[in-house]
């Protein structure tokens, strides 16, 4: 068993003008909207700034990784309180796997197609910041025969990602866009779970199919045994389509229970 990093204070930050812009607006309509209230918590406040800022940096990386219009969805109050829940760990995060539901299964998803569904429900593609939770959703695609999965890790290949410590980006350039955090190095095999070979025979990432002449691996799936490697982590260009696994975020749920006092989320 691999152990993976956890690197809490590694966040992602995309800094542009276009975020800044947006988070400035963001918090201008928060405050018209509690501008009538005296008993505005500065907990609250200081929440939802963070969320504002995740929700920004998500919203700004994805707008650049699909300039073709498509965006990434944001929560939907009435989807979050329905969400379906299959499996929860010990510490109560709750996860939903498109193959378990009936109305899902058969049904595969691009990645950003995934995160959409997953986002829609107060969830994202799930993000694999420790060997615990790698273990844990590896031994169910085994158990359940399920040949691969999107997750949330993507590379950071847009306007932003030029920073130095993201430089070579195919080594440190990996993030869970989910929680905004930095994958270690690739090249620290042993913290975290890239399988020692892929289609050509080489350690992965290795963009294979940029490299004959298709579209860059730059999203990141578990595959079950694929290539008679085990279950381990592959790049993959992220237009093909695969089952999924949503997991809670912390960020999305927060935001809607805000917003919707009333709500059971
Ligand atoms: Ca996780
Ligand atoms: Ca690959």
């Amino acid at each position: 068993m691999k152990s993976l990093n956890n690197q809490e204070n590694d966040r992602i930050q995309i800094n542009n003008i276009d975020e800044e812009n947006w988070i400035n607006h963001y918090e201008q309509l928060w405050y018209n909207e509690n501008a009538d209230e005296t008993t505005i918590q500065k907990e609250d406040f200081k929440k939802m700034k963070v969320i504002a800022i995740v929700l920004a940096s998500v919203f700004c990386a994805v707008s650049a990784q699909f300039p073709n219009g498509r965006i990434l969805e944001p929560p939907v109050p009435h989807l979050c309180a329905q969400r379906v829940i299959h499996e929860r760990t010990p510490d109560g995060k709750g996860y939903f796997m498109s193959w378990r539901d009936a109305n899902l299964r058969g049904t595969e998803e691009d990645w950003l197609g995934a995160r959409n569904y997953c986002r829609q429900r107060c969830m994202d593609a799930i993000s694999l910041e420790t060997s615990a939770e790698n273990e844990w959703i590896k031994q169910r695609l085994v158990n359940e025969n399920v040949k691969y999965i999107w997750t949330s890790g993507r590379l950071c290949d847009f306007k932003g990602c030029d920073r130095p410590d993201l430089q070579p980006v195919s080594v440190n350039g990996w993030f869970w866009t989910a929680v905004l955090q930095k994958l270690p190095p690739s090249t620290q095999r042993e913290q975290n779970d890239w399988s020692e070979t892929g289609g050509i025979g080489r350690p992965q990432p290795d963009n294979r199919e940029a490299q004959q002449g298709g579209a860059s691996e730059n999203c990141l799936a578990v595959l079950n045994n694929f290539y008679k490697d085990g279950v381990n982590w592959h790049d993959v260009a992220c237009h093909h389509r695969k089952p999924f696994v949503c997991e809670e975020n912390e960020a999305l749920l927060k935001y809607i229970r805000y917003h919707n006092p009333q709500l059971r989320v």
